[in-house]
């Protein structure tokens, strides 16, 4: 049953375990499997795959705990509104899996490994038109902000490829990617919680710019982890942005120390690396103070959510709300 992967991610996710309850998890599970079900028994099954084998629900979670800032208890459209975003985010894994050639997901196999790549992204396709749907049952406002956020995972990916393997990539390039292949979709989950629970328009504002904060957090965290982490700890080798020629934050910043260490590290990287060769820029980066650097931006994006938060009531959930980011950040310091 799905809802025990969810349950026993609750138990590490900051966000899950500081706010929401067990019958509000229950609610999005529902919600996502209700979502998916069509009279094609094989869509269906494939359309379900990812959502059977688990994942941390963040972005539901989000908008309903942006939803109870004021003490209120989210209602089902506010559940169905973080589900429109979470079948994106879904969607968004179908497409990067197939672009990746990704094997396993979740700890089960990808869609295009089990069903090949045509299924993924018909299936992938096939999410966002369900969370199409469900946005535009809450209203031209959400419906216009689900699809423009689609946008933003386009062109947040699309600055990723262009600048692959390219060690003169800049920290902009960086930033302008992870805000939208990441951070705007926890934005617009946080908003969507604020327009449907009927918070003020300076409140979703706020919570907009937190959910935003909290992204830009988040995918650094990920970064300097892809880095710093065991193989056993990330369930992939370390150093596989590297690998792939993503250039992170945390490498970037070892890029620019204008040391030998560094010179040795734009040296190695520009194409695709060997074992040997991943192995020692991993070391390059793990020995240097881009990561300690990196840590510090991630700190500033902390610092913008709980800000953000300052207007909120004094409630359980804006002390989640504010307890999180740190929390991501806590994994890596
Ligand atoms: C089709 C919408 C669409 C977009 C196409 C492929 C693509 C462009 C965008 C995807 C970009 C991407 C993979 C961003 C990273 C997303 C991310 C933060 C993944 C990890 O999220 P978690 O930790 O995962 O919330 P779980 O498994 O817990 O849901």
């Amino acid at each position: 049953m799905p809802l025990e992967n969810v349950t026993s991610s609750a138990q590490t996710s900051p966000l899950l375990a500081l706010s929401t309850s067990e019958s509000d998890r229950t609610r999005v599970e529902a919600a996502m499997h209700q979502a998916v079900i069509t009279p094609d028994a094989y869509l269906t099954e494939i359309a379900s795959h990812l959502i059977v084998a688990g994942g941390k629900r963040l972005r539901p979670v989000l908008s309903i705990v942006a939803a109870q800032i004021a003490g209120e208890s989210a209602s089902d459209d506010v559940v169905r509104g973080g589900v429109s975003c979470e079948l994106v985010h879904l969607g968004s894994l179908y497409h990067d899996d197939v672009m990746d050639e990704a094997d396993t997901r979740r700890g089960v196999e990808t869609v295009n490994a089990k069903w090949g790549n045509l299924q993924a992204i018909l299936a992938g396709d096939f999410l966002l038109s369900r969370a199409s749907e469900i946005a535009a049952s809450l209203g031209t406002e959400v419906a216009g902000l689900l699809a423009r956020t689609i946008g933003w995972l386009c062109e947040g990916q699309i600055e990723e490829l262009r600048f692959t393997y390219d060690v003169a990539r800049t920290e902009e390039s960086y930033y302008t990617s992870i805000h939208g292949k990441t951070a705007s979709l926890y934005g617009t989950a946080a908003r969507i919680g604020g327009i449907v629970a009927g918070h003020d328009q300076h409140t979703i504002d706020a919570l907009t710019e937190y959910g935003n904060a909290y992204g830009m957090v988040f995918q650094i965290v990920d970064d300097i982890l892809d880095a710093t982490a065991t193989d056993e700890e990330l369930g992939k080798p370390a150093g596989h942005d590297m690998v792939e020629g993503v250039y992170t934050l945390p490498v970037l910043r070892t890029m620019a120390l204008g040391t030998s260490d560094a010179d040795r590290l734009a040296s190695l990287l520009g194409a695709p690396l060997d074992a040997r060769q991943q192995q020692r820029a991993l070391a390059i980066v793990r020995a240097n103070d881009g990561v300690g650097s990196a840590i510090d931006t991630a700190r500033d994006y902390v610092g913008r959510a709980t800000a953000a938060c300052a207007g909120f009531p004094d409630t359980e959930a804006t002390a989640a709300l504010v307890a999180a980011p740190a929390a991501l950040l806590a994994g890596v310091t």
